[in-house]
């Protein structure tokens, strides 16, 4: 599994590289991939002990993928699509890991990183336009380009509710889960947090533990995944058509090969709209929400697919009570990322599962022994905090990244995320963020995400060499539009209203701003092919 390169007293390293790589995820590891085929020096450097990046780290029961793997997965090499094999639709946890340590084995990866080192901070030399880069291991590398494939989703939130050190059961945070994994048999369990990890872990949990409490301040959509395992024959279908359903894929709206119907939700007979529904009901998961163009575009529109899921939790729970508390109140279906859940709402009809609405009973304090709420003090034997992430800026928040002037990522960031194309930020040359803020990002399949960053990040240094040039760098002008631009798009559709964490709302004091590019993965792709054409409009070189 998570291979140690480095010993944990290996000396420090003072180096100089052409590029250094910040994280060992689906991105870090292609940014490794592809810029040594270019010829590039390359260092990486990752905290964990391993490759992997998010299925390294969050190994829950029931840690699955949303997007099918056979599009989650890469696509540079059409080798690797057809030798490796997918069991299921939706691949688990320890098999999307097993697959990334295939690709790192296979392509000889591993070696270029530094495992178990954080980088605590990356500063331009504003003469020789240059980054250099520490590390908690006391490393210093200085490198021309720096790419930071920090993650999306890589920086745990853990709330700060009163009392939360004072508990003396065990805790565990899903997006840290011990690698022993966590033996529930007997247990009393408090799940906190009914987001897609929540929704994940809660069935099985369930099914383990003597007694499970959910506490759930915000009740959230979910849809079957529809989940199955591929047989032989499948799997040479699929593979037979790869191709097709990466150009697909590509031109799509969320970077896998489905498109949502062609006409407008409301322009539709009543029976129409139901088999579109049910269609994608049995599809599974997170494509629901994408069943009509205008559904998370009009209140109407979202009406309609609000109603027909809300039918579905009715069906599924048998306490009519309890299925009233586990439909959402607060925000327009699909404006918080639908989750994929196998068997979650039925998990409410088992004896040992207690629903604890904290909207109406808000947690007091978390105590030695469980958690009290307004009315009721719950014993627990182990706390689990499915509480999400600083999601988008939350890893880049916690390095010292500092530009022109001395001016740090931090303080150009102060009112939200500002990028041009997600990619590149005035003030900073040569430093390229991969499924940054102000790129489809968390919107899309993230691994064909970050092959098309990476790919065009690559066509970039190529351009600079062409052209003899040293650094490139985003304009303030290009920036300033590209930011009005996303806003604009974000204000056509229904997801400001929600307090989701595309919008920094479960962070306290995160600005509140709808951070990725909501245009569509095929959309972006073009004007990103558009810039490259124009020789990287709206870039400045030096
Ligand atoms: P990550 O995989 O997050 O890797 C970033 C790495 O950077 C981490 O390993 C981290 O330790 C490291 N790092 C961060 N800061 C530092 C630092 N300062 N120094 C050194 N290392 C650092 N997306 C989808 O498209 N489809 C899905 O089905 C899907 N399922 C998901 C399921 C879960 C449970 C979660 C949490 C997310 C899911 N996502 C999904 C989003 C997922 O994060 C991305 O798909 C993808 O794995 C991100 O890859 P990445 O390499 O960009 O980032
Ligand atoms: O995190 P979340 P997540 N007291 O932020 C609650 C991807 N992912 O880890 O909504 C009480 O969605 C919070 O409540 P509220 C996917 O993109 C994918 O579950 O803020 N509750 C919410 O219920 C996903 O969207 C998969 O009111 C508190 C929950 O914690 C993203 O990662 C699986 C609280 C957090 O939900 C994040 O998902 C897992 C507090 N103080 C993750 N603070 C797949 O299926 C927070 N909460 C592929």
């Amino acid at each position: 599994m998570s291979a140690r390169t480095e010993d944990a007293a290996r000396a420090n390293r003072i180096d100089t590289v052409d590029a250094v790589v910040v994280g060992a995820g689906f991105a870090g590891l292609y940014a490794v991939y592809k810029l040594r085929s270019l010829g590039l020096t390359v260092r990486g450097i990752e905290t964990a002990a391993g490759v992997g990046g998010t299925w390294y780290w969050n190994r829950y029961p029931g840690a699955r993928c949303d997007v099918e793997s056979v599009d989650y997965s890469y696509s540079f090499s059409p080798e690797l699509e057809q030798e490796w094999n997918w069991s299921e639709k939706y691949a688990t946890q320890p098999e999307i890991l097993a697959y990334i340590n295939h690709v790192a084995d296979r392509f000889d990866l591993r070696d270029h990183f530094l495992f178990e080192t954080r980088v605590t901070s990356a500063e331009l030399d504003e003469e020789s336009l240059r980054w250099e880069v520490r590390t908690d291991r006391g490393d210093v590398l200085t490198a021309q380009y720096c790419i930071f494939a920090t993650g999306a989703l890589s920086t745990a939130n853990m709330p700060n509710i009163p009392g939360r050190e004072s508990f003396s059961g065990d805790t565990h945070h899903t997006g840290h889960w011990p690698h022993e994994g966590v033996d529930f048999t007997g247990k009393k369990v408090g799940v906190i947090g009914t987001g897609s990890s929540g929704i994940q872990s809660i069935p099985l949990i369930a099914e383990q533990a003597d007694h499970l409490y959910v506490f759930q301040r915000s009740a959230n959509y979910s849809v079957p995944a529809g989940n199955m395992s591929w047989d032989d024959e499948m799997r040479r279908a699929i593979k037979a058509g790869y191709a097709e359903r990466r150009r697909l894929s590509r031109e799509s709206g969320g970077g896998s090969p489905y498109n949502a119907h062609p006409k407008s939700a409301l322009e539709v007979s009543e029976e129409e709209r139901r088999a579109a529904y049910e269609e994608r009901w049995k599809l599974g998961g997170v494509l629901f929400a994408k069943t009509f163009p205008d559904q998370t575009r009009t209140d109407a529109a979202n009406a309609t697919a609000r109603e027909f899921a809300e039918q579905k939790i009715r069906r599924l729970v048998d306490d009519p009570a309890i299925a009233e508390k586990l439909i959402p109140n607060d925000h327009p279906i699909g404006t918080k990322r639908i989750v994929t859940d196998t068997h979650y709402f039925e998990t409410y009809n088992r004896p040992n599962v207690t629903l604890v609405d904290l909207k109406e009973t808000p947690i007091e304090s978390i105590t030695r022994s469980g958690i009290t709420t307004t009315d009721t003090e719950y014993t627990l034997d182990t706390l689990v905090f499915a509480t999400g992430f600083d999601a988008m800026t939350g890893a880049l928040d916690r390095m010292r990244i500092v530009g022109r002037a001395g001016v740090s990522l931090a303080e150009c960031w102060s009112e939200g995320p500002k990028t041009y194309l997600g990619v590149g930020v005035p003030g900073f040359p040569n430093m390229f963020v991969v499924t940054g803020p102000g790129s489809p990002s968390v919107l899309a399949n993230m691994v064909l995400g970050a092959e098309q960053h990476i790919d065009w990040i690559a066509a970039c240094i190529e351009h600079l060499w062409e052209n003899d040039y040293d650094a490139i760098e985003a304009t303030v002008p290009a920036t300033d539009r590209w930011v009005e631009h996303c806003r604009e798009l974000a204000s056509t559709t229904l997801f400001p209203l929600a307090n989701s964490w595309y919008m920094g709302a479960n962070i306290p004091g995160k600005p509140r701003v709808f951070m990725p590019y909501i245009g569509g993965f095929g959309a972006y792709g073009k004007i990103l092919a558009e810039v490259a054409d124009e020789g990287f409009r709206g870039f400045d070189f030096c």
